[in-house]
């Protein structure tokens, strides 16, 4: 395995630097200090061609401009938080109010945004990319100057496993994902609407207009929601489910994960053969189908669209603050957060 580094602008007066990480098994990582930004994974086809499958750009100027949260760290907290207000302990913090007037994926500048501090680490069978940052107590609303810690360990396995870790000085919330959008054809060949899920969840909440949990949490039985057995994206794309509808045509939900120990997510692409398995320790996965993906700009070459690549985002409930019945992500003073995902690519017969 080897990694190489690369060094780019400047922005806030901080150096924008690139690592390319490369597997003996025939994977390539490449990611930014920027929002910790991975910006491709190639991974071979079942015939062994190597082609990226996530959507990215080439330069950070497209990142600042066009990006739908393209393979960056969101957060403080991921997901919508209804008209931006945050009540803890009696007292009411307003947050960055930048969708609709809810707070979106941690803000105007969250996470995605910042020029993050970075290491690297080299283990028998892995490297590791270690970004570090501090974010100010208020930042974008939030109390609690709060640590943080992403890591991004890639293993001679075809794995990244994602680390995200924080802690606060006072008590607030922290709920982080990464929001890569996966397209398993490679290249961008196709979309994703001929992708097959498989996940592990009985349950998936319901959303307001807002695309806000409403408090009710649905079963998935009876339902293009149920992927317990496999399905094809395209079913929900397609289908008249209310809740297909109101989120533009496809899926923008959170599914609640149960407590297995295994693998939660598949997704397959029957085409190329490849195959990506998640585990995770996150109470739920927000699927995001890309329904709102701009048309305006392109990602490579490659004119955007909906439906262009797909978000596996492994986190806390959205909104959790506003739902008690669902697990919190209220985290207390020195307690330590930490969510770890693993991304696991192989390919079918
Ligand atoms: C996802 C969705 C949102 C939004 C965004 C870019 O996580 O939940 O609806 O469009 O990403």
């Amino acid at each position: 395995m080897q990694v190489t580094e690369a060094w780019l602008e400047e922005l806030d007066g901080k150096r924008i630097i690139e690592h390319k990480i490369v597997t003996d098994a025939g994977m390539e990582v490449t990611t930014l200090n920027y929002g910790c930004t991975i910006t491709s994974i190639f991974v071979p086809d079942r015939h062994g061609k190597s082609e990226n499958v996530v959507l990215g750009f080439d330069t950070v100027a497209e990142y600042e401009k066009h990006s739908p949260y393209f393979g960056s760290v969101v957060g403080r907290h991921a997901g919508r938080i209804k008209d931006g207000l945050l009540t803890i302990d009696g007292e009411t913090y307003k947050l960055a109010q930048n969708n609709l007037g809810n707070h979106l994926h941690g803000g105007i500048k969250g996470l995605d945004k910042v020029v993050w501090d970075v290491s690297v680490t080299e283990e028998d069978g892995s490297i590791s990319i270690r970004y570090s940052h501090v974010s100010d107590h208020l930042n974008e609303g939030y109390p609690g100057t709060v640590e943080l810690l992403v890591i991004y360990t890639v293993t001679n396995n075809n794995e990244i496993i994602l680390t995200l870790e924080g802690e606060s000085d006072r008590r607030t919330v922290l709920n982080l994902t990464n929001h890569t959008y996966f397209n398993l054809s490679g290249g961008l060949k196709r979309s994703i609407e001929s992708h097959r899920l498989t996940l592990k969840s009985d349950q998936f909440l319901e959303l307001d207009e807002n695309l806000i949990p409403t408090g009710h949490a649905m079963d998935v039985e009876g339902t293009v929601f149920d992927f317990r057995n496999g399905r094809v994206i395209q079913e929900g794309i397609t289908s008249e489910h209310p809740q297909n509808v109101l989120a533009g045509n496809g899926y923008d939900h959170p599914f609640l994960l149960g407590a297995s120990d295994g693998v939660d997510i598949v997704l397959e692409d029957d085409e190329s053969g490849r195959r990506l398995s998640i585990e995770t320790n996150q109470p739920s996965v927000v699927l995001y189908t890309g329904n709102a993906l701009g048309d305006d700009f392109s990602i490579r070459g490659r004119q955007s669209g909906e439906y262009l690549g797909l978000c596996l985002e492994t986190q806390g409930i959205p909104d959790a603050i506003n739902h008690p019945q669902f697990p919190t992500t209220l985290v207390e003073k020195g307690e330590r957060y930490k969510s770890v995902t693993k991304w696991r690519f192989s390919t079918t017969e």
